[in-house]
């Protein structure tokens, strides 16, 4: 069967069931991700010093083709936004700085060294996110940065997130559409501490004092994001999903989901219909735990499928935003952009052909019978043919012909390096 005829019998058995499939392909079309730099060079950044990766994350593998400056991350970037259908958003960490070799501490970033970087987004027509780094430095190697019990290191990383903000809302402004700054920080201790009660309390103070600079929402979108634990911050992490739910509930700040940061069988989909009664906003960090927060490339699971549901079904698709967080330098590393970016806007097209209208006419007429019935069948559903059109209408190889294009690009480039 060609994909026209292909195409035309998954539309029919969606449409059967009261799906709009063209809805669908404009929703999915409407959807941006946000691109995350750091897969491109395992989460090194530019700056002079030669950094160690802390903050309790690590990325392991040494496959070939690392991006070493900002030419060749951004060339890998485009390498693989070619084979992501849609149009979408890159994701940059303050460290990752066009500092053209000049030592910039973290305390004295401005948006000049970003104006690369907003140019090349401009000539490319992507929008810019944007993340304070407050690991890999030295005066995150105590564990602490804003939760520091150290005034002057506390003051270092204040006036650190407050650049990155007006960095972020600077972006915004040039580009005309808003940057998602999110805020992480590796905060805890390895072992018990008796002062979890301060540390959060330092926490919030510091908080205080960056949001207490307001920047126009038409810029910039703020968004805090929780951990459960780290390497070395096994027995505490001071921004748990408590604490930052707390803090930002009424104040027009975000929480971050990251797929990684919650006990494993805990439900992060569930908690999406909760947040959204409290929040006006979410962001996603959409990664892949393998047995810890171990940032495995994503790929299309029944957990990812779930949050996509969950959003879709409360009709909040225009107020989450999506963005991915993984780093895994054993394999391609633009073919791992790929099949994390592919993989997300899958489940998310799998989420949207839900015949989500009849299942709720079975539930409200109280029959769990039918309900369940559907929700099995349409698991089975041909929706890798919608996700070839959809690939077709944004010129993109629809099956697995896009590793082609990488492996070009691999022998081209990746391999000279
Ligand atoms: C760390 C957080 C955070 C980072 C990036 C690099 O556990 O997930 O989002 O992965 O900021
Ligand atoms: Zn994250």
């Amino acid at each position: 069967m060609d994909h026209e005829a292909a195409f035309a019998y998954a539309a029919e058995k969606y449409e059967g069931l009261g799906v709009d499939v063209e809805a669908v392909l404009a929703a999915l079309a409407a959807t941006s991700l946000s691109l995350h730099c750091w897969q491109a060079d395992d989460v090194t950044g530019f700056e002079t010093a030669e950094g160690e990766l802390g903050g309790g994350l690590a990325v392991t593998g040494n496959y070939p083709g690392k991006a070493r400056n900002v030419t060749e991350l951004r060339d890998d970037m485009l390498a693989a936004l070619a084979v992501i259908p849609g149009r979408h958003r890159v994701n940059l960490h303050a460290m990752y700085g066009d500092f053209g070799g000049r030592k910039v501490d973290r305390n004295q970033i401005e948006p000049d060294h970003f104006a690369g970087w907003v140019d090349w987004a401009r000539r490319h027509d992507l929008g810019l996110d944007f993340n304070a780094t407050c690991f890999s430095h030295p005066l995150s190697e105590s564990g602490y940065t804003l939760a520091s019990q150290d005034e002057g290191v506390r003051g270092f990383w204040i006036e650190h997130v407050r650049r990155c903000r007006a960095i972020g809302a600077w972006m915004g402004e040039r580009l005309e559409t808003p940057c998602v700054h999110n805020l992480w920080i590796p905060d805890g201790s390895k072992d018990t501490t008796v002062s979890r009660h301060r540390h959060r309390e330092l926490l919030r103070e510091s908080l205080n004092a960056i949001f207490a600079v307001e920047h126009s929402a038409a810029y910039l979108k703020d968004s805090i994001e929780s951990k459960l634990f780290g390497l070395g911050s096994e027995a505490f992490v001071a921004g748990s999903h408590d604490f930052y739910m707390s803090w930002a509930a009424g104040r027009g700040v975000m929480v971050c989901l990251d797929l990684g940061h919650f006990h494993p069988t805990e439900s992060v989909a569930d908690k999406i219909s909760s947040l959204l009664l409290f929040h006006d906003e979410l962001l996603l960090h959409v990664s892949r735990g393998v047995r810890w927060d171990s940032d495995h490339v994503v790929t299309l699971s029944d957990e990812v499928t779930e949050v996509m549901r969950e959003i879709v079904r409360a009709g909040a698709l225009p107020r989450v935003h999506i963005a991915l967080d993984f780093f895994d330098a054993s394999i391609n590393r633009v073919a791992a952009y790929a099949i994390g970016a592919r993989a997300t806007l899958k489940a998310l097209l799998v989420a949207l052909l839900e015949p989500t209208e009849l299942l709720r006419e079975f539930e409200v007429a109280g029959d769990p019978t039918s309900r369940l019935a559907l929700l099995e069948e349409v698991k089975s559903f041909p929706f890798g043919a919608v996700w070839e059109e959809l690939c077709r209408r944004h010129d993109v190889p629809g099956g697995p012909g896009w590793l082609e294009s990488v492996r070009g690009y691999e022998q081209e480039v990746l391999a000279k390096r």
